[in-house]
C-alpha cells in the first residue's frame, strides 16, 4: 500500500460540501486515514481578485500508482464539475486536488511533480499537514511538516 498525502481546495460554489463529497470520492480507490480540519484562507500567488478558499488536507492509503492515482484524481476533479475553463493554475475552481507526497518517493515525470513543488511554501498546506502529521518528513529538505510550517510562519512575522 502506498501512503499519500493529498491537499484539497475549492473556492467557487459549495466550498465545503465540494471537499466532503471529494473525500468521499476518495473512498472508492483508496482508504482514507485522516482528514484535516478544513480552514478558509485567502487566495495565495494569484493575480486576479478572488473568493477565499476552503483547504484541507487528507492522508490516503492506496494500491494505485502515482500515475494511476493522477488520473483517479483528474477523473474525480472533472465529475465534480471542475470546467477546462477553470483549468488555468491561477483561476477559482470548484475543487482542487493535488498530490503533495507519495511514500517518501522523489518523482520528476512531465505530468507529476513529487513532493508537490510549492508545499513548503504554502501555510494552507502545511497548517492542515502538519495537524494531521506533524512529523511527516519532506523527502527532499528532509525537514518535517512542523518544522516547514514554523519556518513559514517566522519569515512571515519578519
Ligand atoms: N491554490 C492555488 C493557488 N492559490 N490559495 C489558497 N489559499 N488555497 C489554494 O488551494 C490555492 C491558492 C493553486 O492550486
Ligand atoms: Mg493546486
Ligand atoms: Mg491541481
Amino acid at each position: 500500500m502506498n501512503v499519500v498525502f493529498l491537499s484539497l481546495g475549492s473556492n467557487l460554489g459549495n466550498r465545503t460540501k465540494m471537499l466532503k463529497l471529494a473525500i468521499h470520492r476518495l473512498s472508492t480507490f483508496s482508504v482514507v486515514e485522516k482528514i484535516s480540519t478544513f480552514i478558509e484562507t485567502k487566495p495565495q500567488g494569484v493575480k486576479e481578485k478572488q473568493p477565499k478558499y476552503i483547504n484541507a488536507v487528507v492522508k490516503i492509503t492506496t494500491p494505485l500508482s502515482s500515475s494511476a492515482l493522477l488520473d483517479h484524481l483528474m477523473q474525480l476533479e472533472k465529475d465534480l464539475g471542475r470546467d477546462l475553463l477553470e483549468k488555468g493554475l491561477k483561476k477559482s475552481r470548484s475543487i482542487d486536488i493535488d498530490i503533495l507526497s507519495f511514500n517518501d518517493e522523489v518523482i520528476e515525470t512531465k505530468m507529476l511533480t513529487i513532493p508537490h513543488p510549492l508545499l513548503h511554501k504554502r501555510d494552507f498546506v502545511l497548517v492542515p499537514l502538519a495537524e494531521i502529521d506533524p512529523e511527516w518528513v519532506h523527502p527532499i529538505l528532509k525537514k518535517s511538516s512542523q518544522e516547514l510550517l514554523d519556518k513559514i510562519m517566522k519569515l512571515s512575522k519578519e
